[in-house]
């Protein structure tokens, strides 16, 4: 056998090898986050300013992650407001805009890279240090829907207190710690308009918020204090949640009689809490064969304590959750949505295994449906 006889040999054992590999389970499989070849994990890359009228944004499921971007956010935060305070302050000249953005630019290329360097950041052992964390309530080898959700809920809380520490240092012009009324500046459409775009009048940032939110009342809103102030639905706060009821009722009132009335209650807040309840009883659907308003009718019946007719804030308590989504709503639907997709043998928990099998579930912290975000985030790496 010639020379010439042994390279076609290799070239055409060269492509069928090509041919194979293009076709191998990397290729075929339907799977969006199957595709181990290359890793494309991602820091969240956005960030807003005001938290509570941001749309809402899944946690990262990896602690380590959650503090990457934090730190990013963190140096991004700085940032501006430096730069906000030069311009106040004076003009630095042209001491470097350009200069002060390179470093940016590199920190948040370290923490993709980090993440993505498998020696660095192994997905699975990663995912062995923290099954153990969140397989606790039982610890029985198996993590179920509201072990998920209690996980979620720990690293979304630590996200929004974080969040809600850097918004305070803004306020707090003294520095001692607390945010007065005349220290909280609120945003300036709340000072530039007392009705929303329905003409109710709107008690949002005022003062009577910024009271309930004063759960001691010493005047002055303490970091607890403040962060339920901006989060008021994930508050323990009676007197917040009292006042969250008032502000309901104060949006829902069309007839402007103080209560909300069955008509009231049926274009608007019902919705909202059945659609709630749908997310999570995706099974119960017998309702579906009654009359429009029959359901709507019971749950009214049910509210009204006092059977005059219509609901006070007093009686929309029950149900003040679930028409301002908490971050106990989001918690238990991303894990919901994590389980559904990493969950092989259908059993509604996941194990070890079947995590390790599935580690872009985790780590893409991707929980909506929405097929545009997966095309987007392969196409960005091409
Ligand atoms: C965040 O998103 C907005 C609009 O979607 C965009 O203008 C902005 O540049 C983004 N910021 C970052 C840091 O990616
Ligand atoms: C990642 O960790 C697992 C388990 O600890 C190990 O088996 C695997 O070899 C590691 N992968 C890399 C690329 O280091
Ligand atoms: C808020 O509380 C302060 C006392 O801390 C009081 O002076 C003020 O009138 C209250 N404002 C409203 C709108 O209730
Ligand atoms: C803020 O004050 C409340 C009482 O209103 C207290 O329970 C809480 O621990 C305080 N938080 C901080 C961070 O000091
Ligand atoms: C509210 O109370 C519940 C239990 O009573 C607790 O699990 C939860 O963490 C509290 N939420 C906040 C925001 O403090
Ligand atoms: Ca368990
Ligand atoms: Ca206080």
């Amino acid at each position: 056998m010639g020379l010439g006889s042994v390279l076609v040999y290799t070239i055409l054992a060269l492509l069928v090898l090509l041919f194979l590999s293009s076709y191998s389970p990397f290729n075929t499989t339907t799977n969006h986050h199957s595709s181990n070849r290359h890793r494309r994990l991602k820091l969240r890359s956005n960030f807003t300013l005001s938290p509570s009228h941001s749309h809402h944004q899944p946690v990262p499921f990896d602690p380590l992650v959650a503090e990457l971007e934090r730190n990013r956010e963190d140096k991004q935060w700085e940032k501006q407001h430096i730069q906000h305070s030069h311009a106040e302050l004076h003009h630095h000249e042209d001491s470097a805009p350009a200069h002060e953005s390179q470093p940016e630019w590199e920190d948040f290329m370290n923490a993709e890279d980090f993440i993505n360097d498998e020696d660095k950041f192994n997905v699975t052992s990663r995912l062995l240090i923290l099954f153990p964390k969140i397989d606790v309530d039982p610890a029985d080898s198996f993590i179920d829907v509201h072990e998920l959700t209690t996980w979620n809920l720990q690293q979304a809380h630590r996200e929004v207190l974080h969040r809600s520490q850097r918004e305070m240092e803004l306020h707090d012009k003294n520095r001692d710690g607390f945010v007065s009324f005349s220290e909280y500046d609120p945003p300036s459409w709340v000072k530039s308009a007392d009705k929303d775009s329905f003409g109710y009048d709107m008690g949002w940032w005022k003062e009577e918020h910024f009271n309930a939110s004063d759960a001691d009342g010493d005047g002055v809103l303490n970091l607890t204090e403040f962060n339920d102030f901006l989060h008021p639905a994930d508050s323990n706060n009676t007197k917040l949640q009292q006042w969250l009821c008032k502000e309901e009722v104060r949006e829902r009132d069309s007839d402007r009689d103080g209560k909300v009335n069955f008509k009231e209650f049926f274009h608007g807040l019902f919705d909202l809490v059945r659609n709630y309840d749908e997310e999570e009883s995706h099974t119960d659907s017998h309702h579906s064969d009654n009359p429009m308003d029959v359901p709507a009718r019971k749950l009214f019946a049910q509210l009204d304590q006092d059977g005059d007719g219509y609901l006070s804030e007093t009686e929309l308590l029950p149900i003040i959750g679930k028409l301002h989504p908490s971050e106990y709503y989001y918690a238990k639907q991303q894990a919901e949505y994590i389980i559904s997709q990493a969950d092989g043998d259908k059993d509604g928990r996941l194990t070890l295994h079947e995590m390790i099998e599935n580690p872009y579930v985790f780590y893409s912290a991707i929980f909506n449906d929405d097929e545009d975000d997966y095309t987007d985030y392969h196409d960005e790496f091409r």
